[in-house]
């Protein structure tokens, strides 16, 4: 399938693991000229999939702030569900340190593992697109 080469399932989807350090921006846009998004996390599954394929690096994921009043949004389109994303973001995570995290990346352990960083830093990234069967 040389559609998915350097693409690995789970679930439903197919997911990038980047090689190359990017901002969030530059590798949202990436993921997007490869018809996919940064990759949104929905269920605890999900996430240790993912921490366990970044090996222990920091990527960011396709989470970000809009707005004035600052609240997340998957770039995907995913709904932010609040409560059930609690459990993942690192103790004392998000601290907009600085006044100046606005993009999430997945950092620590492979459950409370989520920090908000600058979006101009560089880290490894993850794309996700859904795996849609072609007709016969
Ligand atoms: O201690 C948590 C804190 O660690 C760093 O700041 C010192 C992170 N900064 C970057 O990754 C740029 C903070 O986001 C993090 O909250
Ligand atoms: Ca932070």
């Amino acid at each position: 399938q040389t559609v998915s080469q350097g693409w690995k399932y789970f679930s439903g989807n197919f997911y990038y693991f980047s090689r190359v350090p990017k901002t969030w921006y530059s590798a949202q846009q990436f993921c997007r000229s490869r018809n996919s998004h940064l990759t949104s996390v929905t269920s605890v599954s999900e996430q240790e999939f993912l921490y366990r394929m970044a090996g222990g690096l920091t990527h960011w994921i396709g989470l970000t702030k809009a707005g004035s009043e600052g609240h997340w949004y998957w770039v995907d389109d995913t709904p932010f569900d609040k409560v059930q994303s609690m459990r993942f973001w690192i103790p004392g995570e998000p601290n907009n340190a600085r006044n100046n995290e606005h993009c999430v990346n997945i950092k620590a352990s492979s459950l409370q593992s989520w920090n908000d960083a600058s979006c101009d830093n560089t880290f490894l990234f993850i794309c996700k697109r859904p795996y849609i069967p072609s007709e016969p």
